[in-house]
């Protein structure tokens, strides 16, 4: 594996959307106790349900620490690939490196990671083995890696069409915890730098209290090209309702890297998801203080799906809506199967929403070149 100093958009390398075809998925095993409730055994649970519907059409590969390894093996069926590797937590979305390709070759982008915003606002210290992991699961994956360390930024922060445009929010990249001393301009330039894209669409703000700074892949996420779901809600007492309408008007007056109007297709909110006393009772403490608080709103949303090869995968919440955001990505992905993440008693994504994400940020897709499929 080379290390390369270069920009990838230079080398002619650029990001494929998460609706073209993968060669594989990456996750890591929960096991963070403040992070998973009830050691993480509910989480667990649900990583292994996900990753049996994800395996069926694509590679699966589960990194897992030295402590973790023989329980992840004995709990995940024989075709995933486990390998030992140290991590902080389980956000693989976040950590993983960002896959680009020229069409020849696939090339792994590392970027900064401080556990979404450093000593200023992230969730947890310290967040060294997370850091270090994409240039570990390069060398797995046998890509050269570019060196980006210098610049902060988690794979939930960003989507792209693979056309050349990219969706973002401003609350989470211009955050002071990750690039403050870059202003919108510079972050435009790395951005279009790295990931080969041309024009960069701003939504404002992310889920109502998303603990990543309202990260785009809860809110917000192409569908096609010059296509996206938003997250809705009509109530206009629910504070997300102002967030999404802003994020509404601006994709409405926006086009695309190649001059389209963005087509939106509104996906319902679940109601509120609140953490619970009984939920707060199962998570340690983080140096000695709560990481959850009963009555806490949790950053619920259908938008956070994994886009496999044969499924779109979306977490489910035992809400009046559940049905509803299958239905509209089913007929919005026509060539896959739309399937909720449950099983017949147990709301698998709402074990993974206590962690404070859901099926997205906990997935890295590993893009495929055209010539694999
Ligand atoms: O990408 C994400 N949504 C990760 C959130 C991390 C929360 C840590 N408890």
């Amino acid at each position: 594996m080379k290390i390369l100093k270069t920009n990838a958009a230079d080398d002619g390398f650029y990001m494929p959307a998460e609706f073209s075809p993968h060669s594989g998925c990456i996750l890591i095993w929960p096991h963070r106790r403040d992070s998973w409730q009830n050691g993480g055994y509910a989480a667990r649970r649900a990583f292994v349900e996900l990753i049996k519907i994800i395996s069926l059409s694509e590679r699966v590969t589960v990194c897992a620490r030295y402590e973790d390894y023989d329980e992840a093996r004995r709990c995940l069926p024989d075709h995933v690939r486990v390998v030992e590797m140290s991590s902080d937590d389980s956000w693989a979305r976040d950590v993983a490196p960002t896959f680009v390709t020229n069409g020849k070759e696939i090339r792994g982008i590392d970027w900064g990671f401080n556990a979404w915003g450093g000593l200023e606002d992230g969730l947890y210290f310290p967040w060294d083995k997370d850091n270090k992991m994409a240039r570990k699961i390069c060398d797995i994956m046998d890509t050269d890696c570019y060196d980006c360390r210098d610049f902060i930024l988690e794979g939930g922060s960003i989507h792209t069409d693979g056309e050349g445009t990219l969706l973002t929010t401003e609350e989470c990249l211009l955050s002071k915890g990750r690039n403050p001393h870059m202003t919108k301009e510079e972050i435009e330039h790395k951005l279009c730098s790295m990931l080969g894209v041309s024009k960069i669409i701003w939504l404002k703000r992310g889920i109502y209290n998303d603990e990543t700074n309202g990260h785009i892949d809860n809110i917000c996420a192409f569908t096609a090209p010059a296509e996206v779901v938003l997250a809705w809600t009509d109530d206009e007492n629910d504070p997300q309702y102002e967030i999404s309408k802003e994020n509404l008007s601006i994709l409405e007056n926006s086009t695309d890297a190649k001059g389209r109007r963005i087509t939106v297709h509104k996906l319902p909110q679940p109601s509120p998801v609140y953490v619970t006393e009984n939920d707060c009772l199962g998570l340690d403490n983080m140096n000695g203080e709560p990481t959850r608080t009963a009555g806490e709103r949790l950053a619920a949303s259908y938008v956070n799906f994994y886009i496999s090869n044969g499924h779109v995968i979306i977490p489910q919440f035992g809400d009046k809506n559940d049905e509803k955001a299958v239905e509209i990505l089913q007929s919005l992905f026509p060539t896959r199967k739309a399937v909720g993440l449950k099983t017949e008693n147990a709301l698998l994504a709402r074990d993974i929403l206590i962690g404070g994400g859901n099926i997205h940020c906990i997935t890295q897709q590993v893009i495929a070149l055209n010539s694999d499929h």
